[in-house]
This record gives structure tokens, C-alpha cells and sequence, in this order.
């Protein structure tokens, strides 16, 4: 009889949230032997909606799910979590810079950072989705008291799963030939997917695809604005794709990562690759299933190295405009 894992959703009400408590429930982000409960945390406005998702959820009768706790507050939300996934956040309005919304967001992880802190499970693990992701997260890993920095991730798994499919489809091979696919930098238009360093069938992606060109001037900003174009197709942004790249980056955190291949995962920066420490940065990484290590021996030509320095120079950036929040 093994104990259910407590995950907390914030958002739980929005389009991510009802696109990734379902396959949470199901099993999907921790496999079909283990009990969950959900912690769902919103905003009073969404409380309504909310309890439409709860009763959702009853009406799965999902054998593992366990417990569901639906709650606009925090201290009752983080309470004894295992995993806190960061999705709530305020959208960027018509009118707003960069900036405003960093601070307005700010305010909200300084908040949800201390409440984790004081409430959550002394093994919790936290996943920031809700953008500027990185530098919420950063916010959240600095407000939260007694949770340690390498607790603290933020998502650039959905740009990596994109940019997968994205050589896959190029290459004309089936997407698990792709591997080593590393999304450098920043969660943001200025994010570098490397194709010098990804493989198709282990061999040199760049080699494989043998067109420079494509990949310089379409695949980067076809990844980098992935995001954009959905919402111009869809009239609403990449939810299920999204909730996808949650489970994805769970599991990838929490299972031991295939031998030779990595995964992309914003995470605080120990200065490899001559990054400022303390900064969340996508790095590529493995995990033993426990134990989460930045691979520190990619080679980064001049190309990859300009690409990453000005994303890595964007969050230090970000960071400057947070600095009275962190
Ligand atoms: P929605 O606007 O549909 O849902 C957000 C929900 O968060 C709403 O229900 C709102 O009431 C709630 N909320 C707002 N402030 C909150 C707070 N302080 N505490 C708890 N809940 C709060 O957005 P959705 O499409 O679900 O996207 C959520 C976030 O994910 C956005 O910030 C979006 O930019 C970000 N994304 C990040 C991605 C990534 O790869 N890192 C990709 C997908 C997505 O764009």
C-alpha cells in the first residue's frame, strides 16, 4: 500500500490545468502503481470553475486518485505537498511591457515561494510553468525558506518535445530518433534549441539534416515561436501540448534518463558553461531517478556560444528588474 503523492496545481482551473489534472489522476505523470492527491490552488474569481473540475475529477473515479483538496488558499494548498507545479500566472495584456509584468508576477511567487517554505513536504519538488517561468522561479527558490536551490525547476520541455518533431518531420524519421535535443537559455523567444549537439539515429543532427540554412533561418524561429503560431491557429495558446510537457519533464526528473541522452530543464545554474550562479537556466541534463545533473561536457561552437550567452544575458537581465523581490 504505497502513500499517495501530493501534487499542488496552481491555475488549476485554467486551460493547462484541465488539460493535466486528468492524465495526473490517470497515472500518467507517476505511473499506474501510484496513488496521487491533488492539491488545487486558484484565485477566488476561478473558485467556480474550479469546482466544475473537482467534479470532473469525481466522475473519472480514478482508482488512484486519492484526495482532492480545491483551496484559494495557499497555506492550506502547499500543505505537506511532494510536488508544487507552478502553472497560475497573470497573462501579459495588451499595453503591458516586460517589466510590469515581471513585477506583477513577482509578487504573486515571492508569495506562493514563502507559503511552499513554510507548508510543503520537507522532499518537495517544485516545477514552475507560468511565465516568465525562469524567473518565477527564481523568485519562488528565493522566497522559500528551508527548501534548497536544487529543488527549483522551471519548463522548457514543450520547446524540446517541439523541436524534436520539428528535425524529426525535416529528417523524415520517426520522432524517437531524436535525442540529445538541448534547449539552451531562457524560456522565451530568445531560447536556443541546438541542432549542433541534438542526434537523429545517434549521429549528428546538423549532419543528418545537411542544410544549414533550414536550420539557422526556420527550425530556430520555428521553435523559438512555436508558441505564437498555435495561438494564431487555435485562438487560444498550446494547453494539452503544454500539459504534455509537464507529465514529460516529471517523469524526466523522476526516472532515470536513457544512457548517452539528456533533457532539457531550467534549473539554478552552479556557473557551468561560465553561466552566472544562482540564475535558472535550461541546461541539458540527466537524471538517475533521483539525482538531477547538468551535462557539463557539450561542446558549444561559436555559433551555439552566442546564441546561449544572449539568452543567458536576457535572465540576467530579468533578474535585474526583480532584484528588491529575490
Ligand atoms: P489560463 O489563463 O487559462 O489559466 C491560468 C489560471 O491561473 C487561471 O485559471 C487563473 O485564475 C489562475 N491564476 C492566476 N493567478 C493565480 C494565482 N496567483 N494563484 C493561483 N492561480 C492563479 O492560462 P494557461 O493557458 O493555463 O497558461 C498558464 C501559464 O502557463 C501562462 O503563464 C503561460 O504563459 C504559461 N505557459 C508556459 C509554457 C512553458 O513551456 N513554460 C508553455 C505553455 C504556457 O504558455
Amino acid at each position: 500500500n504505497k502513500q499517495p503523492i501530493r501534487v499542488a496545481v496552481t491555475g488549476a482551473a485554467g486551460n493547462i490545468g484541465y488539460a493535466l489534472l486528468f492524465r495526473i489522476a490517470s497515472g500518467a505523470m507517476f505511473g499506474p502503481d501510484q496513488p496521487v492527491a491533488l492539491n488545487l490552488i486558484e484565485i477566488p474569481p476561478a473558485l467556480d470553475a474550479l469546482k466544475g473540475v473537482v467534479m470532473e475529477l469525481d466522475d473519472c473515479a480514478f482508482p488512484l486518485l486519492k484526495d482532492v483538496v480545491a483551496t484559494t488558499d495557499m497555506d492550506e494548498g502547499f500543505k505537506d505537498v511532494n510536488w508544487a507545479l507552478l502553472v497560475g500566472s497573470v497573462p501579459r495584456k495588451a499595453g503591458m511591457e516586460r517589466g510590469d509584468l515581471l513585477g506583477i508576477n513577482g509578487k504573486v511567487f515571492t508569495g506562493q515561494g514563502k507559503a511552499i517554505g513554510a507548508n510543503a513536504a520537507p522532499d518537495v519538488r517544485v516545477l514552475v510553468v507560468g511565465n516568465p517561468c525562469n524567473t518565477n522561479c527564481l523568485i519562488a527558490m528565493n522566497n522559500a525558506e528551508g527548501v534548497p536551490n536544487d529543488r527549483f525547476f522551471a519548463m522548457t520541455m514543450l520547446d524540446e518535445n517541439r523541436a524534436k518533431t520539428q528535425l524529426a518531420q525535416k529528417a523524415g524519421v520517426d520522432v524517437t530518433e531524436v535525442s540529445n535535443m538541448t534547449i539552451w537559455g531562457n524560456h522565451s523567444a530568445t531560447q536556443y534549441p541546438d541542432f549542433y549537439s541534438a542526434k537523429i539515429g545517434g549521429k549528428s543532427a546538423a549532419e543528418v539534416i545537411g542544410d544549414e540554412a533550414w536550420l539557422k533561418d526556420t527550425f530556430i524561429p520555428d521553435v523559438q515561436t512555436r508558441g505564437a503560431a498555435i495561438i494564431k491557429a487555435r485562438g487560444a495558446s498550446s494547453a494539452a501540448s503544454a500539459a504534455n510537457g509537464i507529465v514529460d519533464s516529471v517523469r524526466a526528473l523522476t526516472t532515470p534518463t536513457a544512457k548517452g541522452d539528456t533533457f532539457s530543464m531550467c534549473l539554478c545554474s552552479d556557473g557551468s558553461y561560465g553561466t552566472p550562479e544562482g540564475l535558472i537556466i535550461s541546461f541539458p541534463c540527466r537524471s538517475d531517478g533521483e539525482k538531477i545533473e547538468i551535462v557539463k561536457d557539450i561542446e558549444l561552437n561559436e555559433f551555439s556560444r552566442a546564441k546561449f550567452d544572449a539568452s543567458v544575458q536576457e535572465l540576467a537581465e530579468e533578474r535585474e528588474a526583480v532584484k528588491d523581490l529575490i
